[in-house]
């Protein structure tokens, strides 16, 4: 499994964000979300939000990955040393989701940086990456992810709480939007986006008849160790796991009497809001 070429590199680092495509195949994709469908103790972990335009935001949250088929995701080299080559040393797992983006109800997103939230956990340096991994295709008809192109060279923008969610500074994004690009990030299952987190990036709601979920795994830097506790963790050791294991486990789950989130070590006290999820 090759690992990101210079190019990918370099275009992470010029736009914020880079797209891989078919990280993940189309039958480990599938066994992915056949998992997380039949998955009860998810479906009960996750919390809901309004979206402040009576759609919901759903989404299960987990700090430390597992031996199950979500850990294998998070864990596996293809995914850890990549991010491993464009944070340029060790990472380690800062927490992963899933976005549950069901059709026709499922919420959107306002325009954030990720940054603009961890920055209040003690975390110094925007030495972070996140890759989100189409679990259904994304699309613009069902809420795909959009990103302004460059935004990562803005720095960290101010954000302020609305509703539920907490979005970077209006008049920012706005000035923003007239000079970079929008992209909508169109994935096919097993599809990845690399993105910085000073990107700006939102997604509108799902009004389509096709849901949009998706696993966004977040990774810090470990010489980039967050000097106070917060509700994601500081340094912990990340053990990668070779790429054949996700398949591997994949199996062994579904063909178990039980498929379950409990692999996932969820620590987390159900989230009241976005804001308190993020920050
Ligand atoms: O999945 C989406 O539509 C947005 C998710 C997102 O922006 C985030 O988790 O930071």
């Amino acid at each position: 499994m090759s690992l990101l070429t210079p190019e990918q590199i370099s275009s992470y680092e010029e736009d914020g964000y880079v797209i891989v495509r078919g990280l993940f195949s189309k039958e480990e994709t599938k066994v992915l979300r056949s998992t997380a469908d039949h998955d009860n103790a998810m479906d009960k972990a996750s919390s809901s939000m309004d979206d402040g335009k009576g759609n919901e935001v759903r989404l299960a949250l987990w700090n430390h990955p597992g031996d199950g088929i979500y850990g294998m995701f998070a864990r596996c080299k293809r995914v850890v040393e990549s991010v491993e080559q464009l944070l340029g040393g060790e990472a380690y797992h800062y927490h992963s989701k899933m976005i549950l983006k069901d059709a026709k109800i499922g919420g959107a997103w306002a325009w954030h940086q990720d940054y603009g939230y961890w920055y209040q956990n003690g975390v110094l340096f925007p030495d972070l990456c996140s890759v989100m991994i189409a679990v259904d295709a994304a699309t613009q008809e069902n809420g795909c992810l959009q990103v302004l192109k460059n935004s990562h060279k803005m720095g960290r923008v101010n954000h302020i709480l609305s509703g539920d969610q907490a979005g970077a500074d209006s008049e920012r994004v706005e000035e923003a939007k007239k000079r970079l690009d929008l992209v909508h990030v169109v994935l096919d299952p097993g599809d990845s986006l690399f993105f910085h987190p000073n990107l700006l990036h939102c997604s509108a709601a799902n009004n389509s008849e096709n849901s949009r979920w998706a696993m966004i795994c977040c990774y810090n830097a470990a010489a980039n160790d967050p000097y106070k506790d917060s509700h994601h963790p500081r340094y912990t050791k990340l053990h990668k796991v070779e790429d054949e294991k996700v398949l591997e486990v994949g199996y062994a789950h579904t063909k178990g009497s039980e498929v379950s989130f409990s692999d996932l070590k969820v620590e987390d006290e159900s989230a009241q809001s976005l804001e308190e999820l993020n920050v």
